[in-house]
């Protein structure tokens, strides 16, 4: 999508720090940590949010849960979250679906 600031990252127009490149998806540092690891982990696919995944997914939803667990074990870390932000009152702040993966801190429950 043209205007989709991850799809920008993805492709390479913006600079990221990427710490994972693969064919369908792309692992970088959240430019606003919120832990001393937090990674976001996005497929290349442009999809919005998981309002908009569909059965037809399922394998690249999968592919990057284990992406996830590939970069805990690259930043050496047995023990993290993974979130989604699903609509903007759950703090979605970017309509690119993304997985965050935090670590490095113990992490409260419930979250805010
Ligand atoms: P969310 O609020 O769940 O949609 O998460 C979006 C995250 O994206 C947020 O934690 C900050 C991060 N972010 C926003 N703009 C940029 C950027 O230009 N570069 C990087 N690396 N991260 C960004």
């Amino acid at each position: 999508m043209s205007d989709c600031l991850f799809c920008k990252i993805a492709a390479g127009e913006i600079p990221a720090d990427k710490v994972m490149e693969e064919d369908d998806l792309v692992v970088f540092r959240d430019i606003n940590a919120q832990a001393p690891t937090h990674l976001l982990v996005i497929p290349r696919k442009h999809i919005a949010s998981m309002n908009d995944v569909t059965v037809a997914d399922a394998a690249l939803l999968g592919r990057l849960l284990d992406a996830c667990r590939r970069a805990a074990a690259h930043e050496k870390l047995t023990e993290y979250r993974i979130v989604n932000n699903c609509g903007e009152s759950a703090g979605q702040s970017v309509f690119h679906i993304h997985l965050h993966l935090l670590g490095g801190r113990s992490l409260g429950w419930p979250p805010g």
